[in-house]
């Protein structure tokens, strides 16, 4: 990377704020330093106080570090510097930064990106950077900080060695085509490669719960329309996300809030009522809440309460395992309801706080686990499936020359998760993610 251009970019969240941080990444950044202080770079990893200037005017005053190549985020020379978070001072740096020769703004993620390709993490390592950024709750963040770790990643080297391995043994035979394979060896391969299958359906079988953690877990409201779903929204987020009206088939699209329930990233998605219409847009709000239904982790399926102990048929039918039944306007209720039933009142609040319970406990019993999951992204997800693919081939009776090939495809596979194989097709969209600065 040493002839790559020098990056620049300001690190913390752009805005006003107490102090900010700016990240000169390149052979030219110590160059950059004493641009704008007029004295020769600091010796590495110290903090200085120092007085940057651009066309003999005093921008501010402020800390620089430099950290020398390669013992820095991104492998490369990077200076920090740490000055007043003003929109002036940040505005001034950054130009006079641009006029230097050598030195261009960074691109989202260009920093991860060359750590990623000095060598300073993998790529599991970086997408764990990026969700700990994104992080939200203590429990993405704890998901996310075992990733950027390496906890994944050694997991995933784990499988790939094996599959070398077996593949090196394997391949020993092709090189002496005169000898037989022994039973007794093919035998132990296939064994092996039969272990190395139900550890990778374990780890395929977690119930997406490292996605879910990750992107959150649905829980969708349905019903039929003026059942109460935009209300109850209301009342979970606390404030007026979604309108409320007594006008039948007033919702059309999806509304999504972002809740922390115990540590875990929920979305409540209010959906508009299902019924039959003949108006356009609210036939294709319907389809959207049938759909996001489908996707749901868990649905609040809602019957209104005015019209109790009566149910519509068709919010009935989407009532399975992972749905609670929920009466509303229990304000209204004139009849007692059974006790399979939850029942709320928006208007009074009765209720909504024991239904949360209800969802926290579904959540907890089905995303807690003693075990963490391996697979926190659906391109993880993919490339695991593929190589187990690959594995379950190479188990067939065939050529020995296409059982290696098949070890092989699923190393490379593997080898594509932590981004030991080099993916030049997915960095842009992995890397593009981040924010400038990071
Ligand atoms: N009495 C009573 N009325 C409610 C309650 N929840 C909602 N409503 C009313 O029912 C109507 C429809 O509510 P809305 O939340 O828009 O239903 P949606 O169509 O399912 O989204 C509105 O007039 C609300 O004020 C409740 O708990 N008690
Ligand atoms: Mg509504």
């Amino acid at each position: 990377m040493s002839d790559a251009q020098t990056i620049f970019a300001l690190a913390t969240a752009p805005g006003k704020s107490g102090v900010a941080v700016l990240r000169i990444s390149g052979r030219h950044a110590t160059q950059a330093l004493s641009a704008l202080t007029a004295l020769p770079c600091p010796a590495p990893r110290r903090a200085d106080y120092v007085t940057l200037s651009h066309n003999g005017v005093v921008v501010d005053r402020g800390i620089a570090i430099y950290f020398k190549a390669p013992h820095s985020f991104t492998g490369e020379d990077v200076v920090e510097l740490q000055v007043h978070g003003s929109l002036a001072v940040i505005g001034e740096l950054l130009r006079a930064l641009g006029t230097m020769d050598g030195l261009r703004p960074a691109e989202p993620g260009e920093f991860t990106r060359r750590a990623y390709l000095n060598g300073k993490m993998d790529l599991m390592e970086a997408e764990g950077l990026a969700d700990l950024i994104d992080a939200e709750t203590t429990r993405q963040k704890s998901q996310a900080m075992r990733q950027m770790e390496g906890k994944l990643s050694k997991y995933y080297n784990g499988l790939r060695e094996s599959m070398i391995e077996n593949l090196a043994h394997l391949e020993a035979y092709i090189d002496f085509p005169d000898e037989e394979i022994p039973e007794s060896v093919l035998a132990q391969l296939s064994g092996n490669i039969i272990d190395l299958q139900n550890d990778m359906k374990k780890s395929l079988a977690d119930g997406a719960r490292g996605e879910r953690l990750r992107d959150g877990i649905n829980v969708v409201i349905l019903g039929a329309p003026n059942a109460g779903k935009s209300s109850l929204l209301n009342v979970i987020s606390g404030r007026e996300a979604a309108i409320v009206s007594h006008k039948a088939g007033t919702t059309r699209d999806l509304i999504e809030i972002h809740m922390d329930i115990a540590g875990y990233p929920v979305v409540f998605v209010d959906t508009a009522g299902i019924r039959e219409t003949t108006d356009d847009i609210e036939e294709e709000g319907v389809r959207r809440a049938l759909d996001r239904a489908q996707k749901a982790d868990i649905k609040l399926v809602l019957f209104d309460g005015a019209s109790w102990p009566q149910r519509d048929a068709q919010s009935l039918q989407l009532l399975d395992e992972n749905a609670i039944s929920v009466i509303t306007k229990s304000d209204l209720l004139t009849t007692k309801i059974t006790s399979e039933n939850h029942s709320i009142s928006t208007k009074t609040g009765e209720g909504v706080g024991a239904l949360l319970k209800e969802i926290e406990r579904r959540i907890i019993s089905r995303f807690s686990s003693e075990s963490t999951p391996f697979i926190t992204r659906n391109r993880h997800r993919a490339l695991l499936s593929e190589a187990h693919r690959h594995l379950e081939k190479s188990l067939r009776d065939q050529p020995l020359e296409l059982k290696c090939e098949e070890l092989r495809l699923a190393a490379l596979c593997v080898g594509k998760i932590t981004g030991k194989i080099q993916v030049d097709d997915v960095l842009d969209v992995i890397f593009s993610s981040f924010c400038i600065g990071k």
